[in-house]
């Protein structure tokens, strides 16, 4: 795939998920920097070219922030065309690498938290919460998974199908039914776009109102993420981005007077509190320790690339 159609696809939600396009525009910068056969400064600008174009394809996921800044980090100094090429190879190798083991990790530590006989409410379609049910299966455990249509994109058919092929009994809801079936529900695990520096999630449109739910039914809320959902951005005071799509995924096919304004906003804010911990690749974490994560874990050269 070129860059443009990678970005294409990033935008259509051919390709989707937080994960997914950052490990897809990853491999795009991976590409260029393969196949280039100019001097340094015609590939330093096609990979910059190719930046933007992967940055600009989807605003919220801070995971393709990160993923760029991953596969770009340290290119600049170096000397030759030759150096370039081999950095951003070995870069971009490494942060799928990464991402690919994480969700592992994330499936086995999670898993943990799953008790036998468990009903786990599920939202959208994240990689890394179906990782943790997935494993939470194979280890033997019996349970049973809720999940959300998700509306308008229906990832949740995604999430339900892929379920039942792996034997998960699973049974799917409308979005507006989650409080109805709460009472049923031991755990709720969701994925993550971004994580800001304070430990506020944002994901797929609905999640805060499932976390707001959980929290009147006690009912424990865990997010799913890899450290690279972590956004360096936000400690510099830049808020997130939340990305509003055309009115006609709403609409689809039914008769809505034009003069009826129709909002699609794909994701929403759920604040820590009403996050009771987050399953990253190193550990249970809680939400307030989202700073440290950024700080320490993604490290100083995300973040001083960003400040300058
Ligand atoms: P993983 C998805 O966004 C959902 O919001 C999901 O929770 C999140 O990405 C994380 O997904 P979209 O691309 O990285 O469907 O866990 O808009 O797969």
């Amino acid at each position: 795939m070129s860059v443009q159609e990678t970005a294409e696809a990033i935008r259509s939600m051919e390709i989707r998920g937080a994960g997914r396009i950052a490990r897809a525009g990853v491999r795009a910068l991976c590409e260029i920097a393969e196949a280039h056969s100019g001097d340094r400064e015609s590939l330093l600008k096609d990979l910059d070219d190719a930046k933007e174009q992967i940055l600009s394809s989807r605003p919220t996921a801070i995971s393709l922030w990160n993923g760029v800044q991953a596969a770009m980090h340290g290119v600049a100094d170096l000397p030759s065309a030759e150096s370039v090429k081999e950095r951003v190879v070995e870069n971009s190798r490494a942060f799928i690498g990464r991402s690919e083991r994480a969700m592992g990790s994330i499936g086995r530590i999670g898993a943990n938290r799953i008790r036998d006989g468990d009903v786990v409410l599920t939202h959208c379609n994240s990689h890394a919460a179906l990782s943790v049910i997935k494993e939470a299966h194979r280890q033997g455990k019996r349970l049973e998974v809720i999940a959300t249509e998700s509306r308008p994109w229906r990832q949740g058919v995604i999430t339900v199908n892929e379920l039942a092929a792996e034997g998960v009994p699973v049974t799917m809801i409308v979005d507006s039914a989650v409080r109805s079936v709460m009472r049923s529900v031991d755990l709720v695990l969701v994925g993550a776009d971004t994580i800001t520096s304070s430990g506020v999630l944002i994901n797929k449109i609905g999640t805060s109102q499932i976390a707001l739910i959980a929290s009147e039914a006690r009912v424990p809320f865990l997010v799913c993420s890899e450290t690279y959902k972590f956004s360096p951005v936000t400690l510099f005071g830049e808020l997130v981005e939340i990305e509003e799509r055309g009115r006609a995924e709403i609409i689809g096919d039914a008769d809505v007077s034009e003069n009826v304004e129709v909002r699609n906003p794909v994701f929403d804010a759920t604040p820590p509190e009403y996050i009771d911990s987050m399953v990253t690749e190193i550990g249970m974490i809680p939400p307030f320790a989202a700073y440290e994560v950024i700080v320490k874990i993604l490290g100083p050269d995300y973040i001083f690339e960003n400040k300058e």
